[in-house]
């Protein structure tokens, strides 16, 4: 086995060892090659190639978003780096442990006049939980191990994303036989955060107050103890709000926020408003349920959360620092299930709207919403569902989706630029098989996410092609600006065939009705190549269909 002769690839690929970071992703460039050889020679690391720099770094926060433990990142010099700032984002907004190393030149060869090279250090200064800036020479090596100690285990313990800068001066393609430094690893203090406060306060006012609602945000699948569910399904005060990609399901628990709330009136909004509001998970997708508790605001707001705590609905009273199931293991025990008619009152609604939903279903011409309705229902069970932002994620929060099905969204800053990647990413580390459904624009932004050789053979896309962004008929505007063609939907007569051949996809489209149930049902057998159907809506037919959806569901 060979070892780049760099002290510092010696040090950060024993580090990654010791901590157990075993999955890099490398994109290709010359002053990375220490690291490149460092990771890529030892046979303790599972490393990946891919060229595309946005790409790589969605593709590995997929595969940290399953593992649920650091991935790592390497690039070159420059403004390969910058590449990443996207998916550095979305992982810091959804917790997701992405380890970014980027090889750098020395200090005194930056803004000189030399090719290929930026200000690296602290370049992600907003959006990074530590940025450890390693220096060359043996006389830093100590502070180098500190830095890169306190960064790996920043992303173990605090589950977000650190960025380790490391330079190289030429000649950087030198190797050694054996392995020079044997650096310190200092442990991660990785355990639950106990709860060190009295809860008796919190306890004595949840007991007392008729209307408690808990809205939970994005969740890993098995996040929270099947126990506590059901001991919050079987409180009558409780009304439990969840989303798809919640990923919790129990009878009682309302899944569909919008189809409940869209068509309320101020008097039921008063009926709603609860007084006490429990949050717990990630970022929440419904835009109604944030703007019906800003308007008609809880009393208090508490969110359990072992890192932190966002002041969503401008209450935010208490932020209960610990896990969600060591928080309910102490609170639930001592509190007494209260027999009120909130929680009923709004099941009721509840199936009433689901009725109304099943006859608008059978009248509905070929449209966005008939297509995520079929597609939704041939769904086979045990399947990772990845999803892609806009529209798609919201047109699943109206449809019930098996709920063996474990979903997954980038929701921490809701981009477009990133989903196939992750959603390659995932397919790749899951054991489930991936079933991605994205909009036209979302695909072709990130369509070099196909561009790599770890795209499973069961790994099926769904593209909703409408012509554009069809979020932006369903938004308030005019749509029939000269602006709103080219600036808002941005219309475009694109088609993923070529793109599919090209990258040894399956393709099958869709154009109406009739293709649909035979197509999705035939689409979902295919198994010796990964494949993409897509599915080709009207897009002016779409937003008239949703809205009055709404309207109709009342
Ligand atoms: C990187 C990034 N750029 C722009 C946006 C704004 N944006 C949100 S949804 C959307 C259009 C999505 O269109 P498409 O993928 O075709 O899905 P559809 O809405 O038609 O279902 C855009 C441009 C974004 N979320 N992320």
């Amino acid at each position: 086995m060979k070892f780049s002769n760099k002290i510092l690839s010696q040090t950060l690929v024993q580090l990654c060892l010791d901590k157990g970071i075993d999955h890099i992703i490398i994109s290709p460039g010359s002053r990375n090659a220490p690291l490149t050889i460092g990771f890529g020679e030892h046979p303790s690391f599972k490393c990946f190639s891919i060229v595309d720099e946005r790409c790589a770094a969605f593709f590995a926060l997929g595969i940290a978003q399953q593992l649920q433990k650091p991935v790592a990142v390497i690039c070159t010099s420059g403004s390969a780096l910058l590449n990443y700032y996207p998916a550095v984002a979305e992982a810091y907004y959804s917790d997701i442990p992405l380890v970014v190393i980027a090889a750098d030149r020395p200090l005194d060869r930056i803004d000189i006049g030399d090719g290929q090279t930026i200000r690296q250090q602290n370049v992600f200064e907003n959006h990074i939980l530590y940025s450890a800036n390693c220096f060359e020479g043996d006389e830093f090596q100590i502070k180098n191990e500190t830095e890169i100690n306190i960064a790996l285990n920043t992303a173990l313990e605090l589950k977000g994303p650190v960025h380790i800068n490391i330079p190289f001066s030429e000649p950087l393609y030198h190797t050694v036989e054996n392995q020079l430094v044997w650096p310190q690893n200092v442990p991660p203090h990785i355990g639950v955060k106990t709860l060190m406060e009295d809860l008796n306060p919190f306890i004595e006012k949840w007991n007392r107050s008729n209307r408690k609602m808990v809205l939970v945000g994005v969740l890993p699948p098995n996040s929270l103890e099947q126990r506590f569910l059901e001991q919050l399904a079987k409180d009558e005060s409780v009304l439990v709000l969840t989303e798809t990609t919640s990923n919790l399901h129990t009878e009682n628990f309302i899944s569909s926020i919008d189809q409940l709330i869209a068509p309320l009136s101020d008097e039921d909004f008063s009926k709603l408003q609860p007084e006490i509001l429990l949050t717990f998970g990630g970022m929440v997708v419904s835009k109604k349920i944030k703007a019906f508790l800003r308007s008609y605001s809880p009393k208090e707001h508490w969110h359990v959360d072992s890192k932190k705590a966002y002041d969503t609905f401008f209450v935010l009273k208490h932020h209960f620092k610990t896990s969600i199931n060591s928080f309910f293991a102490e609170f639930l025990p001592k509190t007494l299930p209260l027999k009120t008619d909130y929680r009923n009152q709004w099941l009721a609604i509840k199936n009433h709207r689901l009725q109304r939903h099943n006859i608008y279903e059978s009248e509905i011409p070929y449209s966005d919403f008939m297509v995520f309705s079929e597609i939704f229902k041939w769904l086979p069970k045990n399947i990772q569902l990845q999803l892609s932002n806009s529209a798609t994620i919201r047109y699943a929060q109206l449809f019930d989706i098996d709920t063996s099905a474990e979903v997954f969204c980038n929701r921490g800053t809701s981009g477009i630029d990133g989903s196939t990647s992750t959603a390659v990413g995932a397919g790749y580390a899951s054991k489930l098989p991936t079933v991605f459904i994205t909009g036209d624009l979302s695909f072709f932004y990130d369509s070099n996410a196909l561009w790599n050789n770890y795209i499973p053979k069961n790994f099926k896309i769904i593209v909703v092609n409408n012509g554009g962004g069809g979020i932006f008929r369903i938004l308030p505007g005019e749509k029939d600006t000269h602006l709103f063609d080219t600036y808002f939907e941005t219309k475009h007569g694109l088609s993923a065939k070529k793109l599919s051949e090209m990258y040894g996809f399956e393709y099958e489209s869709i154009h109406s009705k009739e293709d649909l149930r035979i197509t999705l049902e035939n689409f979902f057998s295919i198994s010796e190549k990964p494949a993409l159907l897509e599915i080709f809506t009207p897009s002016t037919v779409n937003d008239k269909v949703l809205l009055d959806y709404f309207k109709f569901i009342l």
